[in-house]
């Protein structure tokens, strides 16, 4: 890659800490059907889509439901979940990536969202982020979950730039897998050893500029 031309991000865990609402609320679930989740079980869900998060929750308390009852779980799941981010704002941002996201908008370069949720407007609408995105492709839009790369893909074909040319900020396993397999520049954020199969990893975003991620890229290759 000469220079990254486009700047995918996910949500969840990369722009606005809300993975601890979604654990909290799947775990609410899990406990109302007399079951428990753990935090190790958790990151498996990081990423991954409302009901395949919900059969495999399902599956660790060894129960089945129809598809009608599995869809008022989920409604239910997400009640709890929309409520514990109705009050969101700037506050809920996590540590340098609206400053890195101004800076690539500021710098011209493109910016898209490639994220699992459903919720992903009502977020960026209240943490003030909506209108520096050029593409919002989110669970709204997709028809496979990550670790397919259909969300990546989508959002580099919506900047109208090669996969190629793109870098993908990912919190989860199942989406630096995604990244990889669509033949983006995969960077992980958060704990090294969970996201080892990135291209490279950064603790969080906090001091994260264009030209970090530049000096980062041209070591990678
Ligand atoms: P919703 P991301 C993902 O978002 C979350 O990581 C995952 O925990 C959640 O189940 C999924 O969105 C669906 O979210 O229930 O709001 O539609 O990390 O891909 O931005
Ligand atoms: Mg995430």
């Amino acid at each position: 890659m000469k220079k990254v031309k486009g700047y995918i991000f996910d949500l969840d865990g990369v722009i606005v800490d809300t993975a601890k609402y979604h654990y909290k609320s799947w775990r609410r679930l899990a406990n109302k059907l007399g079951f428990d989740i753990t935090i190790e079980q958790n990151e498996n869900l990081k990423g991954v889509s409302r009901k395949e998060s919900l059969e495999y929750i399902l599956k660790i308390g060894g129960q089945s439901f129809s598809d009608i009852e599995q869809t008022k779980l989920a409604e239910l799941k997400n009640s709890w979940y929309v409520e514990s981010i109705s009050n969101m704002d700037e506050s809920e941002l996590l540590p340098g990536a609206a400053e890195l996201i101004r800076e690539i908008k500021a710098a011209g370069l493109k910016l898209s969202l490639g994220s699992a949720s459903k919720n992903s407007e009502r977020i960026l609408k209240s943490t003030g982020l909506y209108d520096l995105f050029d593409a919002i492709i989110d669970g709204t839009k997709t028809s496979e979950s990550k670790p397919h790369p259909q969300v990546f893909l989508m959002g580099a074909e919506a900047l109208g730039l090669d996969p190629e040319d793109c870098v993908v900020f990912e919190d989860s396993i199942n989406g630096i897998k995604a990244a990889n397999t669509g033949g983006f520049t995969s960077i992980g954020v958060g704990d090294e050893h969970t996201l080892r199969e990135a291209s490279f990893i950064l603790p969080n975003l906090e001091g994260c500029t264009i030209a970090v991620i530049e000096e980062k890229v041209a070591q990678h290759k």
